[in-house]
């Protein structure tokens, strides 16, 4: 299969080595002498951008977390001046507030090439049409598969989410090569081609390409065998680019990653320690080909493992495992992250106590939330009309600020369980 940028993509270890050198000491130099943040983190460990002389230097420098980023809410990690940005991107934040990431034209022209090579190493090329079915917005992944396809020079098709059955009527009129959306999303629409009675080998759709949520190699073989397609994973994060960080190839063995733009280590997330290739750990990204928002050491929570080992396509990036959890409490709800913590700022910003209780079902391949509340013992209401519109009102500013329904259920006063230690805020019926 063509690959986009074998340059990059097939290099020897030496020459991704000498680029990634010179690439973190530009980057680290942009980040000290353009973000007060890291001016101050690295005085206070005594780091001058000089002490950076190669990539191997990466572990003098210190974390990042997202916490930094709502701390420097909202543009306050850019390291360019407000006329060099060209777009604007957000994901949920662990409160109300969203973390927000910028882009200039050379960090557009990056992310889109990541997204770019996903695409062909799914078997993509100019002559296909990309079906773009992950929500268009602040959410990364519509604008990140859309200008990969563009750099290809494929047709994008900018269907967004929602209305499944005009989906499939697109697939079928406009005769789409390649779909993009959630996995989950992927099965729904699967199950809903075989409900209509359409056989899926009738559609012209030939890969998929699925991410932004956590799914299992079985979920892969069922999505196969609904859509009739070859399924591939794809991975990224707001923080770091966007879809496109690191992508499947046809051996389907574990994601290559961008490394010339996004440098990857695993580290044990209670040491912090580097951890050799091979071992479980927490995926950690510095930017090293960006410019509006060079992050450092970017803790990213998610729990995989690196290989270095050439992979049987010809490409010599390094390579990571599906996300096989996560080191925080952060849920992926129909491809949206939600943090517990921001559920209880909205009641405690509604006067509430913030006694609840988060579950989440998969329904035919939907996921559900739902949000049991506590009410306290004044709140009472002894119409069931009054106790319907205060689940409407909480519902309403649930969703304002984690976008997503869920359905909230109040609890009479003291019957959610209580804990002697920590509080037990979630219960994930979803199997990965
Ligand atoms: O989900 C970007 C994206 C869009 C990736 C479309 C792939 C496709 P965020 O909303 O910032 O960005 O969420 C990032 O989602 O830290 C992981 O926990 C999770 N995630 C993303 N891709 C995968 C995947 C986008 N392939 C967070 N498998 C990340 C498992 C994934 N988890």
């Amino acid at each position: 299969m063509p690959i986009y940028n074998p340059e990059i993509e097939c290099a020897s270890r030496d020459y991704l080595h000498a680029l990634q050198s010179a690439r973190l000491i530009k980057m680290v130099k942009n980040a000290y002498e353009n973000v007060p943040f890291y001016k101050a983190k690295f005085d206070e460990i005594g780091l001058k951008p000089e002490d950076i002389h190669s990539i191997d230097d990466i572990v003098k420098l210190p974390f990042t977390v997202k916490t930094d980023l709502r701390d420097n809410y909202p543009f306050g990690l850019f390291a360019v001046p407000k006329g060099d940005l060209v777009r604007i991107h957000a994901s949920s934040g662990t409160t109300g507030k969203p973390t927000v990431v910028g882009y200039t034209q050379h960090d557009i022209d990056v992310w889109a090439e990541g997204a770019a090579r996903a695409l062909s190493a799914a078997g993509g090329t100019n002559n296909d049409t990309v079906h773009v079915s992950y929500g268009y917005g602040l959410f990364t992944g519509g604008l990140g598969l859309h200008y990969g396809a563009e750099k290809l020079g494929a047709t994008a098709l900018p269907a967004s989410t929602g209305n499944t059955s005009r989906q499939i009527q697109m697939l079928q009129d406009f005769r789409s090569d390649i779909i993009c959306c959630t996995p989950s999303y992927a099965m729904f629409i699967g199950e809903t081609i075989r409900d209509m009675g359409i056989d899926p080998k009738t559609l012209p759709v030939r890969a998929g390409i699925f991410g932004a949520e956590p799914w299992t190699e079985e979920m892969r073989k069922q999505i196969e065998e609904l859509l009739a397609i070859k399924a591939y994973d794809i991975y990224g994060l707001s923080e770091i680019a966007g879809p496109g960080v690191s992508y499947d190839c046809e051996c389907q063995n574990g994601m290559h990653v961008c490394e010339d733009f996004f440098y990857p280590e695993v580290i044990d997330p209670d040491t912090l320690e580097v951890l050799p290739d091979g071992q479980y750990g927490e995926l950690v990204f510095t930017c090293i080909g960006k410019e509006a928002l060079p992050l450092v050491r970017y803790r990213t929570r998610d729990i995989c493992a690196l290989t270095r080992e050439t992979c049987a396509c010809g490409r010599t990036t390094v390579r990571m495992t599906k996300p096989r959890g996560r080191s925080d409490d952060m849920l992926i709800i129909r491809g949206v992250n939600v943090f517990p913590s921001q559920v209880e700022h909205v009641l405690l910003s509604l006067n509430m106590a913030p006694n609840y209780l988060i579950i989440v079902d998969r329904k035919n391949n939907l996921d559900l939330m739902e949000v049991q509340v506590e009410m306290s013992p004044d709140m009472f209401s002894d119409t069931v009309k009054g106790m319907e519109a205060e689940e409407k009102r909480i519902e309403a500013a649930l969703q304002s600020t984690l976008n997503i329904h869920a359905k909230v259920s109040l609890m009479a006063p003291g019957t959610l369980p209580r804990s002697e230690g920590k509080a037990k805020r979630v219960i994930d019926n979803r199997k990965f």
